[in-house]
């Protein structure tokens, strides 16, 4: 826990470095594309179990994300035990009910129509794991006192995108799932009210016959997703 004795500035030596000529880096650069290429959001899992260590240490990864002033303003609940996946994935239908039905608009289910996506979630019951990931809005010093988090969704998605990152790197399958509203994860989880809960994440193995949508595989150019200055 933070305490307000910790507000101190105090400079370290960089503690570690990479020397690497331009060509090796350029290596590094472009494996690194060659194995982001191939993620992909999955909506069909096996049941087959992954081991917790696994999880632990792709959420040990998230954890190093850069954050506003440091606060580290997140919180990971992983979740294997089934009770609790099925009373997720009740409720998470039960919203995207009303989504799909008219609550999205028409503008939004004809985008969607291209993914397949529906009301149905079987993925939250059959992957082996969920990860529900929670924003703190506000923390707490050790003497109780509240200090506000700052540039709270940019830390947070910064953390999620190393997570897909360390998932995949594992050679795991995930998809990202945002139910809105998502306050019924709070009791469900027990989190308290500084926390909101800003997306599920489903991770396991995929099914022997997983498909992706063909749509996925489009990726806008690098040209037109870039400006280079130099
Ligand atoms: N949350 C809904 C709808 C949905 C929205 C977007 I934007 C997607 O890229 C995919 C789905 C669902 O999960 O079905």
């Amino acid at each position: 826990m933070r305490s307000k004795n910790d507000l101190i500035y105090q400079a370290l030596p960089l503690p570690h470095r990479n020397y690497m000529t331009d060509e090796d880096m350029n290596k590094h650069a472009k494996a690194f594309f060659q194995k982001m290429k191939q993620r992909h959001s999955v909506r069909h899992y096996s049941s087959q179990t992954v081991s917790r260590d696994v999880i632990m240490n792709c959420i040990r990864a998230a954890g190093t994300a850069p954050s506003g002033a440091n606060h580290q303003p997140w919180h990971f609940v992983a979740i294997s035990e089934s009770n609790l996946k099925a009373q997720i994935r009740e409720q998470a239908e039960a919203e995207e009910q009303r989504f799909y039905a008219g609550g999205a608009g028409d503008e939004w289910i004809k985008a969607l129509e291209p993914i397949g996506t529906n009301a149905q979630k079987p993925h939250l019951t059959i992957a082996p794991w969920l990860i529900v990931v929670f924003a703190q809005r506000w923390g707490e010093f050790d003497d109780g006192t509240r200090y506000k988090n700052y540039y709270v969704p940019e830390s947070v998605n910064i953390s999620i995108g190393i997570l897909l990152t360390a998932l995949h790197y594992a050679g795991l399958c995930t998809l990202t799932h945002t139910p809105n509203p998502m306050k019924f994860l709070n009791s469900i989880l027990y989190r308290p009210e500084s926390e909101k809960a800003t997306m599920i994440i489903a991770v396991g193995h995929p099914a022997t016959d997983a498909t992706v949508p063909a749509m996925a595989k489009w990726k806008k150019p690098t040209e037109t997703i870039s400006t280079f200055f130099e």
